[in-house]
């Protein structure tokens, strides 16, 4: 691959990730001057440099390459670049906080090709302070680099409404998902879509499309309606990969190893097997959904496969909704944005 067909966002990933120990300087320095705080601070360094770094960075990167597509070139001067880098990196501790918080809940091992967090030996439930830390540091980062723009307050309400979505997401994936309790009748098409658009579609699509429209004075309700109408779809096709991933990806690629079944969670797999499933087969997997035992779940994932459940299929159709969707609800932003993205997740593998 040559420079000119790079994608935008292997363009700007070298620049992102080199931002990020200004970000980490931003983030520790003052501290240091408060010697009191100094032995926290260098705990927060640490739990920055494990939990931020190391995933594909595609929601910060998305921050720019939109910024870079809305603002016009002469209004890109270097300022204004660090501030859409910062934010970016906004994007991504939110990510960060999320992970953390999500592998203990989800009992997690692996992130991102290493322990979790929490298992690293001497963190345990400590991790949860620092999840609370990488939370606190969006807010931290955005005051330092946007406090003067005039859209400071659109952001931090954006990111304060996206945390929320999230959380009420994660919720109901826990709720729906109760350990120990196997009820293959919550596990509805209709539940499955709701989980996800809240836990995932907001903060990973809508939230960092929509802080840098705010950057690039974007503001407008409808603007940010259609734009999300885009991106929710794209979401809960990437959460959809995600759960097929969880079971059938390759961990040395994915970079986790997946606990979906063993959880008990609401995942699309169960829910479209169920729509597969003889009375027979359903009884057969309300005896090994949701438990710890390696052979139960390996009697979960023959059901599957033997299924053949519809990815390939539900993914054509997904990818014909999204350019629907883009025809009709781009407007005014350029749908070259929404395709950039598009092509990065569809046929993704990790
Ligand atoms: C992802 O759900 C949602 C959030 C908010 C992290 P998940 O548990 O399926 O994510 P992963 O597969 O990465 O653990
Ligand atoms: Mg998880
Ligand atoms: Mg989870
Ligand atoms: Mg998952």
């Amino acid at each position: 691959m040559n420079g000119d067909q790079k994608s935008v966002f292997a363009q700007e990933k070298q620049d992102f990730v080199q931002h990020f120990s200004q970000v980490v300087k931003i983030l520790t320095e003052d501290g240091m001057g408060h010697s009191e705080v100094g032995d926290a601070i260098a705990r927060l360094k640490e739990v920055l440099v494990y939990n931020a770094l190391g995933g594909k960075y595609n929601r910060g990167l998305s921050v720019l390459m939109v910024f870079r597509e809305l603002v016009e070139p002469r209004k890109q001067d270097a300022d204004s670049l660090q501030r859409a880098l910062a934010v970016g990196w906004c994007v991504e501790l939110l990510q960060a906080f999320f992970l953390v918080a999500d592998d203990i809940m989800d009992a997690s091992l692996t992130r991102r090709g290493q322990p979790c967090w929490y298992k690293k030996p001497g963190i345990g439930l400590d991790a949860i302070n620092d999840a609370m830390l990488l939370e606190a540091c969006i807010y931290r980062l955005l005051k330092h680099y946007c406090h003067k723009q005039p859209y400071y307050l659109n952001l931090i309400e954006l990111f304060l409404q996206s945390t929320y979505q999230t959380e009420i997401g994660q919720t109901l994936d826990l709720i729906t998902a109760p350990q120990g309790k196997v009820d293959l009748i919550r596990f509805t098409e209709q539940r499955y879509k709701t989980i996800v658009k809240y836990k995932t579609a907001f903060y990973s699509f809508y939230l960092p499309f929509a802080a840098a429209m705010f950057m690039a004075g974007i503001d407008g309700e409808k603007e940010h309606a259609n734009a999300k109408s885009i991106l929710l779809e794209m979401g809960e096709f990437f959460q959809i990969q995600d759960d097929y991933l969880d079971l059938f990806g390759d961990p040395s690629v994915t970079g986790k190893i997946g606990t979906d079944i063993q959880d008990n969670k609401c995942s699309w797999l169960v829910v479209k097997c169920l729509q597969l499933a003889s009375s027979e087969q359903r009884k057969m997997l309300e005896e090994n959904y949701g438990q710890k035992d390696p052979e139960k779940v390996a009697k979960v994932k023959e059901l599957y496969e033997k299924l053949e459940l519809p990815l390939f299929q539900h993914e054509e159709e997904s990818y014909s909704r999204l350019m629907g969707l883009i025809e009709k609800h781009s407007s005014p932003l350029p749908p070259s944005i929404f395709l950039e993205m598009a092509k990065k997740i569809y046929k993704r593998q990790k």
